[in-house]
């Protein structure tokens, strides 16, 4: 079976790992499966062939086994279907579901948010108080997530899909100085840019971004 997924034909974050096909990329690479990438333009994901993968035009999508959209489903069935990323057992798998929400849904939001303002709302009279509520958002929840991983070096037990999921969320935070008042979250992050399957998603997708400049 062949593993297909796309991914941005030029990203926009100049091959940072930001992109959201590296959580499946990196989630394959932890599995161990080869994968291929079908790079996509901005106008071909708005095209049928593209929504029939993805309805709402976007990046990542994922072909195999079956045809799947939305980079936290992709990277769930990467895990059950290989047994890799989630706890054999089924309360610890649970648990490791729930970081993998929390990271979609509680912890990724303001820090989306505050990333699109720095970008799209700079000229905004309102602006600074945006960003201003939106840091004191993000600080909430970074607070609260060093709070729960004291001295751990990882969310639950073992590495799971929630802390592949929860580290490209703060990995977003890079461009900012943000981080650097969690020193464990920092440490956190930097644990998981080490390893090994890491490295060879962030490689491939910065590769994609070094043909295109160079084409
Ligand atoms: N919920 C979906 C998922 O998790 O799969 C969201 C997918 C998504 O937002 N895809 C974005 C996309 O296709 C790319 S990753 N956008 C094009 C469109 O909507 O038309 C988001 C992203 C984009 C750029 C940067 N960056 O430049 O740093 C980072 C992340």
């Amino acid at each position: 079976m062949t593993i297909t997924i796309t991914a941005f034909e030029r990203s926009p974050d100049r091959g940072r790992g930001l992109a959201r096909d590296m959580r499946v990329r990196w989630a394959l690479e932890e599995a161990g499966q080869p994968y291929e990438v079908r790079l996509v333009s901005f106008e071909a994901m708005k095209q049928s062939a593209h929504l029939a993968r993805q309805p709402f035009g976007q990046i990542p999508t994922y072909e195999g086994d079956l045809t799947l959209f939305e980079s936290g489903a992709i990277v769930l069935h990467i895990a059950e279907r290989h047994g890799v990323l989630l706890p054999a057992d089924a309360i610890g798998r649970a648990r490791a579901i729930a970081w993998m929400f929390a990271a979609l849904n509680t912890v990724e939001p303001p820090i989306f948010d505050h990333s699109l303002a720095r970008i799209l709302e700079r000229d905004q009279p309102w602006y600074e108080q945006r960003l201003h509520a939106l840091e004191g958002s993000i600080r909430k929840r970074l607070g609260s997530l060093a709070a729960r991983l004291g001295d751990a070096d990882w969310l639950d037990g073992a590495f799971s899909a929630g802390d592949l999921l929860m580290v490209t969320v703060l990995l977003r935070l890079k461009s900012t100085t943000i981080l650097d008042d969690y020193p464990s979250l920092a440490a956190y992050v930097a644990r998981a840019e080490a390893r090994p399957a890491y490295q060879r998603a962030f490689a491939a997708q910065l590769a994609v971004f070094q043909a295109a400049s160079a084409g």
